[in-house]
């Protein structure tokens, strides 16, 4: 019986040595010390064996199940350290790799223009107004004094969702509810993206920004339309820039003109970038149409006002001499990290 046992504990502890893994050392616990395991078999056999003889066998087994109970316990911590050291080894952390790069991200050049025209309109008294990128027919147009049969209305040139809901072609219709709800004196501006069914080149896109302002009081006259935005020029683009007002015409304002600036590139003699005339246009202008005042509860007999609306895009492709509009929308961070 005890050359039985020492071949049974032999066994189990070369086969615990030999284990790889924590389920191969389970199994052979479960061989040997299990409910049916072979030293279990032995204890539960104790009653076979004549009275004198169970002292001493029970003693025997127990201790052969004590060594093999203690080899498995050692094989098994010596396991998980194994494990415990694969895995630290695994996740190791190389302090010696260079670490990695922290980018600041930066504004975008539409961004920083839009910022720089507020500010300039903030100094002068403006508030900033913002609004909705999808509005009704009578926000964008009806309202605006365009005719039913004005180009701008046309699916052609406008995007529609559904029947009279458009994406905004101009961002006059937030100023327009401002003048329903309030009372003038109105001085306000209002930078927003845009969107006109273009097809995209170097100078358009079906998405572009603007600043629309408008100013109602009594009195205001051209005078004031003239003031403000020859400050407005000079700010942008320094004390030396001459100013032109050409008439014009928009729907939405009488008379109308459109507001051109001396040649940032030559000063006005005339070069490549202002395609020999001396003059960039910046933007369009004029006195609010009647309609326009009637349409939102202002008499146009008490008040008067001017409007003006800037093509953001436009003074940025000017200032940062960017070639092609498209670089503005298609985020090459090469192309951002520049400013
Ligand atoms: C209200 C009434 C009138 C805004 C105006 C322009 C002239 C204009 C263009 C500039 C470049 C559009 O982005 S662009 O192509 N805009 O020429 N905008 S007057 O007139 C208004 C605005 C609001 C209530």
């Amino acid at each position: 019986m005890k050359e039985k046992l020492a071949a049974i504990i032999n066994a189990a502890v070369s086969a615990a040595s030999e284990a790889v893994d924590e389920k191969q050392i389970e199994d052979i616990r479960v061989k040997y010390l299990g409910k049916k395991g072979e030293i279990t078999a032995l204890l539960k056999n104790m009653g076979s064996l004549a009275p004198e003889e169970r002292p001493k066998m029970g003693q025997l087994v127990n201790e052969a199940k004590e060594q093999v109970e203690s080899a498995i316990n050692e094989y098994r911590k010596k396991l998980k350290a194994k494990a415990i050291e694969l895995k630290l080894k695994a996740e190791a952390v190389d302090i010696t790799l260079p670490e990695k790069e922290v980018c600041a991200g930066g504004l975008h050049p539409l961004s920083i223009v839009t910022n720089d025209l507020i500010d300039i309109f903030q100094s002068m008294g403006f508030d900033v107004l913002d609004g909705p990128e999808v509005e009704t027919d009578y926000y964008n147009f009806e309202c605006l004094n365009v005719p039913a049969d004005h180009p701008a209305r046309d699916m052609q040139d406008t995007f529609y969702l559904a029947d009279k809901i458009l994406l905004r072609t101009q961002t006059s219709a937030a100023q327009i509810r401002t003048m329903e709800n309030r009372k003038p004196p109105i001085r306000i501006i209002c930078p927003g993206r845009v969107f006109r069914a273009d097809e995209v080149d170097a100078t358009h896109s079906p998405v572009f920004h603007q600043l629309e302002g408008l100013v109602v009081d009594k009195g205001i006259t051209m005078c004031d339309l003239m003031g403000v935005l020859e400050q407005f020029a000079r700010e942008i683009y320094g004390d030396d820039v001459k100013v032109r007002f050409r008439p014009s015409f928009f729907p939405f304002t009488e008379p109308s003109v459109e507001v051109d600036v001396s040649c940032t590139e030559c000063g006005g003699k005339g070069c490549r970038v202002c395609k020999g005339e001396g003059w960039i246009e910046i933007l369009g202008a004029g006195m609010v149409h009647p309609n326009v005042l009637r349409c939102c509860g202002i008499d146009p007999d008490v008040y008067t006002g001017f409007a003006f609306g800037i093509g953001i895009d436009r003074i940025t492709t000017t200032r940062y001499k960017i070639s092609d509009i498209r670089l503005l929308f298609e985020n090459d961070k090469r192309f951002l990290e520049q400013f």
